[in-house]
């Protein structure tokens, strides 16, 4: 099954570069309002959510029944779960999580072994000059815990893009946030570390070490690789109206702005090592 965000405005650029000794493959996506399933080029699948614009989705096992799941992150309200099916179909979609959101991510943070998931927002309801990062646990059925707490900032704006990853080496999860930015706030690389519960393994729960805004704006995607090939994941950044910036790690999880690549604006990076 092939599938992807689809639209009047669907297009893929392929943009190869060659960064300190690794070559990576830039994919840009430009969204649309629907989610579109394509099963093995038959007609595809058209599922309507309503109004507003389908900022992201990313897919996970959530009920532990063989079959992917959708989550479905809209800007406008909600963010929805749509349960698939052993043909590659998708039941119908419930809400999950009530705010509006501006990128979706699923892992397993808490270390149970079922899948959880990340969004952000700048939400009704918590503060909205605030960029709040959302994380629901789940229960391995298809349900999920509304968090508690939100780690948020009034420093970062619309955290738009998240990539997991063990940025410190203490092998806990750990997640690098593209913030999109808004109004007086710039867009940014924000570095939230998670925390342990005591046993060594992630709780969760995560806490904002670094926003890094130095010369960013509009950041529309991240992804993580350890492309110096020192043993610790490095970042890289996409901006959507001024390219690429690679940030080296240090090894403890702190970050240095080291090259810019100019390219054309997209919505998504992903890399190919
Ligand atoms: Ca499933
Ligand atoms: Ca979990
Ligand atoms: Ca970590
Ligand atoms: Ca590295």
């Amino acid at each position: 099954m092939f599938i992807e965000l689809s639209g009047m405005l669907k297009r893929r650029t392929f943009v190869s570069k060659k960064i300190a000794m690794c070559t990576f493959l830039i994919v840009l996506l430009f969204s649309a309002n629907q989610v579109f399933a394509e099963n093995y080029f038959k007609d595809g699948n058209v599922y309507g959510l309503g109004g507003g614009n389908v900022d992201s989705i990313d897919f996970a096992d959530f009920d532990e029944d063989g079959y992917m799941d959708m989550i479905v992150c809209k800007t406008n309200n909600s963010v929805y779960l749509m349960k698939g099916n052993s043909d590659g179909t998708f039941d119908s979609s419930e809400i999950v999580a009530s705010f509006s959101g501006r990128g979706i991510m699923a892992a397993d943070f808490n270390n149970d072994g079922h899948m959880d998931f990340v969004y952000g927002s700048n939400a009704a309801g918590y503060n909205e000059s605030y960029g709040n990062v959302f994380v629901y646990l789940g229960d391995g059925n298809g349900g999920f815990t509304r968090p508690s707490s939100v780690q948020g900032s009034s420093d970062i704006s619309f955290p738009k893009s998240f990539a997991p990853a063990d940025l410190n080496g203490d092998g806990i999860l750990d997640l690098a946030v593209a913030c999109y930015g808004s109004g007086s706030i710039s867009g940014s690389l924000a570095i939230f570390i998670g925390n342990d519960d005591g046993l060594g393994k992630g709780d969760g729960t995560f806490t904002l070490t670094a926003n890094i805004t130095d010369d960013i704006s509009y950041a529309q995607s991240v992804e993580t690789a350890d492309l110096d090939h020192d043993g610790d994941m490095d970042i890289v950044l996409h901006q959507y109206t001024d390219g690429i910036k690679i940030f080296e790690n240090d090894g403890a999880g702190t970050f240095t702005s080291v090259q810019d690549v100019n390219c054309k604006m997209g919505v998504e990076i992903i890399l190919v090592i």
